[in-house]
């Protein structure tokens, strides 16, 4: 396992306490605490060479622009992209994944055609197809989850039968933790001639992700659940296709001539990038990937398996509680409920003992129907959290259940 002690040490916000106690920080499915590397490189950008992008001829300006592009070539090499002209930045999966729907999809749907989806999607990813799939006319399908939290294969060939147009599913769940047979799922889906989204909130962080290996079309990923920093994140998509897709949002920097009444566009990635785009966020976010890669993205991916392990088989031995989704190789997040007790009751209470944890629905209404609870209460972890902080969740998760009247076996 990672030596968690000397990577907090990294932190400046885990050197803080929440309620006189140290800060056990289990939330890094929402967002993750930021290193002192990538502080240090937004300071450093504003110090020395803020400037607007694409636009000044003077020094200082062009360093910013190539501080920009710069961060776009990270990305791209970060997770194998076909070319950085390939990499568009964006405030996160969400704006990716309404880009390639705003876009792609609605140049290329027509009414009658079939939008996939999972029962395990994140609003991110199905919110978008609804508002597509209504305006086109389109149908969208969701494929059902296995009674242990995986997506239905069976399920999901009857759904390819019908050769939809789109696939959009997540990679990594953030509700279950489940890591999807992304390959296979691409595979099968362009075996029917469909184009194939994978949301990436959750495995760009965890996973050594290569676009190209996977052959998904589009891949969406969030800078602030790896590192880096807020509003930062970015659309990978095969380049051909984002040639071919008229533009998103319309203004600066992603035209070419404007003329009374109309206008012809810039080259790819910049005609969608309309608008000064976040470039601190970019600079952080490569930051973070630098920070990453140093400690090796297979060692952080084993390291959180083996805190999830440890924290299932932890909770699981509490009378009362229930731990959601596959057991066996998943991702670091530790979805459960304890008997009747609200799970927003269990995240205020293991608060107070500095425990950060997520309590609700998680932006994934669908799966907890399935699931049949309103919300779960979700511990997921990265590379500073330790064993010591699964075994403080457990005693402190006792002590919540003792509170509502539930006895420790
Ligand atoms: N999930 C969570 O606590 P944004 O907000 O655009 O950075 O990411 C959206 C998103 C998309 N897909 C998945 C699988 C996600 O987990 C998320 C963000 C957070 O689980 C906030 S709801």
């Amino acid at each position: 396992m990672l030596d968690a002690a000397r990577l907090r040490a990294d932190f400046p916000l885990l050197q803080r306490q929440e309620h006189g106690r140290r800060l056990v920080y289990l939330d890094n499915a929402a967002t993750t605490q930021k290193p002192q590397a990538v502080l240090d490189a937004i300071l450093d950008y504003y110090r020395t060479t803020n400037a607007n992008v694409h636009r000044g001829a003077y020094g200082l300006a062009i360093r910013a622009t190539e501080a920009y592009e710069a961060a776009r070539e990270r990305v791209a090499r970060f997770l194998n992209a076909w070319a950085p002209e390939g990499v568009v930045f964006t405030r996160g999966t969400t704006e990716a994944i309404n880009l390639v729907a705003g876009a792609y999809g609605r140049a290329n749907l027509r009414q009658g055609d079939m939008v996939v989806v999972t029962a395990m999607d994140h609003h991110s990813n199905l919110v978008p197809w609804q508002i597509l799939c209504q305006e086109k006319g389109a149908v969208l399908r969701m494929v059902e989850i296995t009674e242990d939290g995986r997506i239905d294969l069976s399920d999901y060939g009857q759904a390819l039968e019908r050769r939809p147009k789109i696939v959009a599913f997540p990679y990594v769940s953030n509700s279950l933790g489940t890591v999807n047979p992304a390959g296979q799922l691409i595979r099968l889906a362009h075996a029917v001639g469909a184009v194939v989204v994978v949301d990436g909130a959750q495995s760009t962080p965890h996973l050594r992700v290569d676009v190209q290996a996977l052959d998904c079309d589009f891949y969406a990923c969030s800078g602030h659940k790896m590192l880096g920093p807020m509003g930062s994140g970015a659309l990978v998509a095969k380049p051909a296709l984002l040639e071919a897709m008229p533009p998103y949002h319309g203004g600066g920097e992603m035209i070419s001539k404007v003329w009374d009444d109309h206008s012809t566009y810039n080259k790819i990635p910049h005609k969608f990038e309309a608008g000064t785009p976040n470039v601190e966020g970019a600079v952080g976010l490569a930051a973070a990937i630098d920070y990453l890669e140093r400690i090796g993205l297979e060692q952080i991916a084993e390291h959180e398996q083996a805190l999830a392990k440890a924290a299932i088989e932890r909770l699981s031995q509490i009378d009362g509680v229930v731990v959601y989704g596959p057991r066996g190789h998943r991702a670091g997040v530790v979805s459960f409920t304890y008997g009747d007790v609200h799970p927003h009751d269990i995240a205020t209470i293991l608060d107070q003992d500095g425990i950060c944890i997520r309590a609700g629905h998680h932006c994934t209404q669908p799966l907890m129907r399935r699931l049949n609870v309103a919300a779960t209460a979700r511990a997921s972890f990265y590379l500073y959290n330790s064993l010591e902080e699964v075994e403080a969740l457990a005693t402190s998760l006792v002590k919540a259940g003792a509170l509502f009247g539930y006895v420790p076996a």
